[in-house]
């Protein structure tokens, strides 16, 4: 069975979320935040330190995005995943690997120096700064969900997964009430998805039964 190594709301919710999307079985191991520093254990298993971690037999990956692409590959056909004879196949890989390359590492930048450094580190300036090219970067999509529902290929695929947690990252940063209306209403129709709101609940769910805090970490939140 697949194992998703996951903490509370951080990127590995995206292949949680796709796990749920597809209706696959798999076992949920809920660290604390940073398991590298809190479970030092972790190392051994991922020397990376970082989440997600996802095993299936032989395979062992740590990228969200390329884990998004890898379980619709497995688990295809599937309406998830955009087929490389259809003229959107590279408007979806762009899609999924922008939510996380473009649209969530600048948010970690805003997360480290306003919430995760010790105070005396922090530094306003920058998270502003971050905060703001974030939400130009987001902006561009604006015209995009202004005349559709979804990405692309006229449905849910995963590169809404991908975008869809870099606005729930967002929204745990406070930034959503800076969402440009055609966006705000984009990521209100992500959070109606039955997966969506069962990710939510199997994260809680493990977490009170693996003795972990349900209340994401300074730097994920
Ligand atoms: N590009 C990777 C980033 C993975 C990553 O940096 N995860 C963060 C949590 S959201 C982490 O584990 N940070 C803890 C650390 O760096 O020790 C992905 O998309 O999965």
């Amino acid at each position: 069975m697949i194992k998703l190594y996951h903490c509370m709301s951080a990127r590995s919710f995206r292949p949680l979320w796709m796990l749920e999307e597809l209706g696959v079985p798999y076992e949920l191991v809920m660290l604390p935040f940073p398991p590298r520093v809190l479970q030092r254990a972790y190392l051994d298993v991922n020397p990376l330190g970082t989440i997600p971690l996802l095993i299936n037999g032989q395979t062992r990956m740590t990228e969200s995005a390329a884990i998004c692409q890898y379980l619709c590959a497995v688990h295809a056909p599937t309406p998830l995943q955009v087929e490389p004879h259809d003229h959107e196949f590279g408007a979806y890989l762009n899609y999924l690997h922008f939510g996380e390359a473009t649209l969530t590492f600048p948010q970690t930048l805003v997360l480290r120096y306003s919430r995760f450094e010790p105070e005396h580190r922090r530094q306003p300036s920058v998270a502003e700064d971050y905060a703001k090219w974030f939400l130009a970067r987001l902006r561009s999509l604006e015209p995009l969900l202004t005349k559709r529902a979804f990405l692309c290929a006229d449905r849910f695929t995963a590169a809404d997964v991908s975008v869809g947690y870099a606005l729930m990252l967002a929204q745990h940063l406070g930034l959503s009430a800076q969402f440009t209306p055609a966006v705000t209403a984009y990521w209100e129709r992500l959070q109606e998805r039955n997966a969506y709101m069962r990710a939510l609940q199997a994260q809680e769910a493990a977490a009170l039964a693996q003795g972990v805090s349900t209340v994401p970490a300074p730097d994920t939140r």
